[in-house]
């Protein structure tokens, strides 16, 4: 049964804005966790998604068993591979990089993750990932090969997360990588959202409350911030609930 994606599709039914902070598990300290969640539960904050391009010192399990006991909200893997799946989560976007033409990350990541997905009790939600320039190379870009799509093609944006929706996603999320310079600009949340009938998630460079109102108002039906929390968890408290 997939709870957590019909209480996200009810959402933007109510046009209820979702928010999800983003947890790198390279970049926190497991002893912070406690504390970081005392913030994260007096912001809006709706989701938790840990996960990143790489988990250098092999901490994502840790990092969501110590999370999972520390908050009610819901707990999505967002991993950058199949290596990062843990079942200590409640369920997983299970990704596709459909901006960009690198079979690894197309088909081939996916098929190395059934075996530990196949008698799974996480939820599974297929999502269409899309990459698009943030003004910096960012790690995404990095390890998956890809390039990002330009914020000058919007139409290519476009067909690329209708492509999704019709291949049978269940959410697309526009991504302009972690720490970008420049977020999904509003004109292009804006295009994807009127036409799209399955939720957007916006993420990447989002760092201050008129951004992510600009986000809302465009048609984001969930946000991803990471960094700006990471560097100021004083911003989680400009988003009191
Ligand atoms: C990255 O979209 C997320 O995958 C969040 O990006 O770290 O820039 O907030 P930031």
């Amino acid at each position: 049964m997939q709870t957590m994606y019909k209480h996200i599709i009810q959402a933007k039914k109510d046009n209820q804005k979702l928010l999800a902070v983003l947890i790198d598990p390279d970049k926190i300290e497991i002893d912070h966790i406690p504390d970081f969640f005392k913030k994260v539960h007096a912001a809006i904050i709706t989701h938790v998604f840990v996960g990143g391009s790489t988990d250098a010192e092999k901490k994502m399990e840790i990092v969501v068993q110590t999370i999972k006991q520390h908050t009610h909200l819901p707990v999505l893997i967002f991993p950058g591979s199949h290596e990062q799946i843990t079942e200590a989560a409640d369920g997983i976007l299970f990704l596709s990089l459909l901006s960009g033409r690198n079979p690894k990350y197309l088909i081939e990541q996916q098929v190395q993750s059934v075996e530990k997905l196949m008698d799974t009790s996480l939820e599974i939600i297929p999502t269409g990932y899309i990459l698009i320039d943030g003004g910096v190379e960012t790690a995404v870009q990095r390890v998956s090969e890809t390039k990002p799509i330009s914020q000058d093609k919007s139409e290519e944006i476009l067909y690329t997360a209708l492509a999704g929706q019709f291949s049978g996603k269940q959410l697309v999320y526009l991504e302009a990588g972690s720490g970008a310079k420049k977020a999904v600009k509003p004109e292009i949340i804006q295009k994807v959202s009127s036409k799209l009938q399955i939720p957007l998630i916006v993420g990447g460079g989002i760092r201050s409350k008129s951004q992510l109102n600009a986000a809302y108002n465009a048609g984001a039906d969930l946000v991803v911030i990471g960094t700006a929390f990471e560097e100021n968890e004083a911003f989680l408290l400009e988003l009191k609930c």
